[in-house]
């Protein structure tokens, strides 16, 4: 008998025939009357294969009365209600390391493409206004600059490598200190205001919403640049979007917002920002590793071993 299996939304097709292979798995985006479904799907389900938007509300696990893993196809557990899980006995697993390279790949690609004006230009070209209008104005430089990392994790390091490779000064902002080369500031304003680029690799969830606000935004300047590729809840969303309007800021690289996959007007129409459609670790080789690690997560379970990757339940 295969254990089943709850899936929330849809990844990759490969992750489902993945899934389905072990486990009997059903589609929760494919449920046409949800009320039925739990009441009478919801008492076999053992194991939800989720991912870091849709998470694991408390609701929904109270849904699933037999529920006991949680695997998460993604490193962020701020939509998972890991309070709940923990008091209702359920394990859950997520895909740290496997994406790590890549997320920071993303935060290296907006930061120079937010600077140099890649998406602009690029557009300049096409439009054939080279052609009829000349040069475009200068960019700004990157290497050889300062930049402060909020949130110094196993993200945040790995763009800090890339950042080192361009010769930057680096400085990072996390609640406590830790081992590390770089220079540790306990106020993100005061790093903000030391440095020419801010990128965001905190954790999301209630500890860090806001964390970027209005001072922090203020502080980094009109020469400064933002990148995001954390968690939109990290930034203030309203006053970066007024900041950028206002030239307060000058310009801003995201790949996360405050409520995906909506992204205000005003936003999408901003010349200085490069915008991305949640991608940090969209690529195939990474999805796939994701997606193996949700399974092998879910074999362990259910074999009785030791997971792969478990979230250490505080
Ligand atoms: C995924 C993410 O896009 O790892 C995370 O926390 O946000 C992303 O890697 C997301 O989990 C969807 O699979």
């Amino acid at each position: 008998m295969k254990p089943d299996v709850l899936m929330t939304r849809p990844s990759t097709p490969a992750a489902a025939e993945a899934l389905e292979r072990s486990f009997t798995l059903h589609k929760l985006w494919k449920v046409e009357d949800r009320s039925s479904f739990f009441k009478e799907v919801g008492p076999a389900i053992r194991g939800l294969a989720t991912d870091g938007g849709a998470g694991a509300p408390a609701e929904l696990m109270r849904a699933l009365p037999k529920l006991e893993i949680v695997a998460v196809n993604g490193v962020g557990l701020d939509a998972v209600d890991l309070k709940y899980a923990k008091e209702k006995g359920v394990v859950v697993a997520n895909t740290p390391d496997v994406l790590t390279e890549d997320v920071a790949d993303m935060a290296l690609v907006l930061l120079l493409a937010a600077a140099r004006e890649v998406v602009v230009g690029d557009a300049y070209v096409r439009s054939a206004a080279w052609e009829r209008q000349g040069n475009r104005p200068l960019t700004r430089r990157v290497n050889g600059k300062r930049a402060g990392i909020v949130g110094l994790g196993r993200i945040g390091r790995a763009v800090a490598r890339r950042l080192e490779a361009l010769n930057m000064q680096i400085a990072y902002h996390n609640r406590r200190p830790i081992e590390s080369p770089y220079v540790y500031y306990a106020d993100p304003e005061a790093l903000a205001r030391d440095v020419d680029f801010l990128i965001v690799t905190a954790a999301g969830g209630e500890g860090s919403r806001g964390l970027v606000g209005r001072g922090v935004i203020a502080a980094l300047g009109p020469e400064g640049i933002l990148v995001n590729v954390a968690r939109g809840t990290v930034v203030d969303q309203p006053a970066l979007i007024e900041a950028l309007r206002e030239n307060r800021l000058a310009a801003a690289g995201l790949d996360v917002f405050a409520d995906e996959p909506r992204v205000p007007d005003e936003l999408r129409s901003l010349p200085n920002v490069v915008l991305q459609p949640h991608h940090g670790s969209g690529t195939v080789e990474t999805r796939a590793a994701m997606a193996d690690l949700v399974v092998r997560n879910l074999q362990a379970h259910f074999a009785g071993g030791l997971l792969p990757s478990p979230v250490d339940l505080v």
